[in-house]
């Protein structure tokens, strides 16, 4: 004996087999219950269990895993948005007079030494103003442009970088520079006094930023702008790490004769010379068979030109080495970009301590008579004075002038074939100068037969006298 709770499933014709239990709910509540007889096979059956099946159909499951991932996602977004500061670069240029200072005529010429220390004095101010200052986020770094003279002293054009939330407005950090400089003008003990009234503030975005700093030289710059801090790599070309990031070496290039690929490297000093042995020339002095290119690879090349005219140093002696020194210039500029820029040419001047840090990079072998490489590698070495290198059992009196050591008498670290024409470079405060050409040396990383490089500041004035640079 069955139950059914409405008088219409006694009609057989219109009993459904099967039941859902909310139909049997609604009809209970409009109908009296009176007992129903039903055959066994005619029993309305309650589907309780699909019910409960249908919920978690993939649909539903699809939907709800979505549904948690979305809401999991929003609130990570939002704490980080709250905890983690989101910094952007702000860049400024800034222009003001200096009253306690009279200008040189050297001020003009970028290379100089007047030049050079006095930008370093008002970039070193500009920290001073700014590092540890409440109010302004985050200074990165200054860079003076321009000297120039002024009736009232000398006038300075000088980029500052700053770190902000990206949720400031360019305007309000202005507002916050202006009030610091003006409280340190105040308070704290500088060496220069800046005409107030002449201080002026313009944002300016990373393409004329880039711009402005293109003017310079031995400047490196990251993907994001900032940049590059000194180079803290200790390894080497021999046995050593390939250069890790794009930039690093901007002024690096790879000169190659068409049909045989690489032979030498060489070094950017504008947008059209290159700067590299007289002895890469020995085999072929003909410009039209050669190509240069730069990048961190050969293959692929990021930039590649052909070269339009070749200077090799009158007095270049192959037997000697001596003025192992050439020019190359590209029939078409380079532009300066974060990934292709110029080395500084360093003044007749600047002198180089023994034990100085230096930097060789290449893609020469990394064992004697070794193939080339093709990512660029880099090594830490140090200056080594010529007294040292002249030594009997050294190189015996061969060092002429004209000639720089570098590397380490024990050995092991060294530039090698196919560095030859490339760069020895010095940074003094993130500015990089080159000071040596790879040029020979017995073998490659042997103990007491360091690398022997062309020393550049010998041959400031030559190299003036060609590129009229
Ligand atoms: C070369 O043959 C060469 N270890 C370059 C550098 C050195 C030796 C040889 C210095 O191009």
């Amino acid at each position: 004996m069955m139950y059914a709770t409405a008088d219409n499933l006694t009609n057989e014709r219109a009993l459904p087999k099967t039941l859902h239990c909310h139909q049997l709910n609604e009809v209970r509540l409009l109908q009296p219950l009176r007992p129903v007889e039903f055959a066994e096979d005619e029993y309305p059956r309650i589907e309780y269990h699909r019910r409960q099946q249908q919920f978690w159909d993939p649909i539903r499951l699809a939907l709800f895993t979505l549904a948690i991932v979305a809401i999991t996602g929003i609130t990570i977004g939002i704490v980080t948005h709250f905890v983690v500061e989101d910094d952007k670069s702000f860049y400024y240029l800034a222009s003001f007079q200096v009253t306690n200072i009279k200008y040189k005529e050297n001020y003009g010429i970028r290379s100089s030494r007047e030049f050079i220390e006095r930008s370093h004095q008002i970039e070193r101010m500009m920290s001073r103003i700014f590092r540890r200052s409440s109010g302004v986020g985050r200074f990165i770094k200054s860079h003076v442009i321009k000297i120039s003279p002024d009736e009232q002293g000398i006038n300075i054009l000088i980029v500052l970088m700053f770190r902000y939330p990206s949720t400031d407005s360019a305007e309000r950090i202005k507002k916050k520079i202006e009030r610091t400089l003006y409280q340190s003008l105040k308070i704290k003990q500088l060496p220069l006094t800046i005409n107030i009234p002449s201080f002026s503030l313009t944002p300016i975005d990373s393409k004329k930023m880039r711009n402005l700093l293109n003017s310079r030289c031995g400047i490196r710059m990251s993907s994001s702008n900032i940049p590059l801090p000194a180079s803290s790599s200790t390894e080497r070309i021999v046995q050593g790490r390939e250069t890790a990031m794009e930039g690093e070496w901007p002024w690096q290039a790879s000169l190659q004769l068409i049909g045989a690929g690489h032979q030498c490297g060489a070094t950017l000093i504008s947008n059209t010379w290159l700067l590299t042995a007289a002895h890469c020339f020995w085999k072929n002095r003909d410009p039209s068979k050669w190509i240069a290119t730069f990048g961190t690879t050969i293959t692929p090349p990021l930039i590649k030109r052909s070269v339009g005219k070749i200077i090799i140093h009158e007095e270049y002696h192959r037997d000697s080495n001596e003025n192992d020194i050439a020019l190359a210039q590209l029939t078409t500029r380079v532009e300066f970009s974060n990934v292709v820029q110029r080395v500084c040419l360093p003044d007749s001047s600047m002198k180089l301590p023994p034990k100085t840090s230096v930097f060789v990079t290449g893609f020469g072998s990394i064992v004697d008579d070794g193939p080339t490489q093709n990512k660029l590698r880099q090594a830490r070495v140090e200056t080594i004075g010529s007294d040292v290198c002249n030594r009997k059992d050294v190189y015996d009196g061969l060092i002429t002038p004209g000639m720089l050591c570098a590397g380490f008498m024990e050995g092991k670290i060294d530039a090698c074939k196919g560095d030859s024409g490339g760069p020895l470079v010095y940074d003094n405060r993130d500015i990089w100068y080159i000071v040596g050409i790879v040029s020979w040396g017995q073998s490659c990383a042997l103990p007491n037969k360091p690398g022997v490089y062309t020393r550049v500041t010998k041959y400031r004035d030559w190299i003036t006298s060609k590129t009229g640079l």
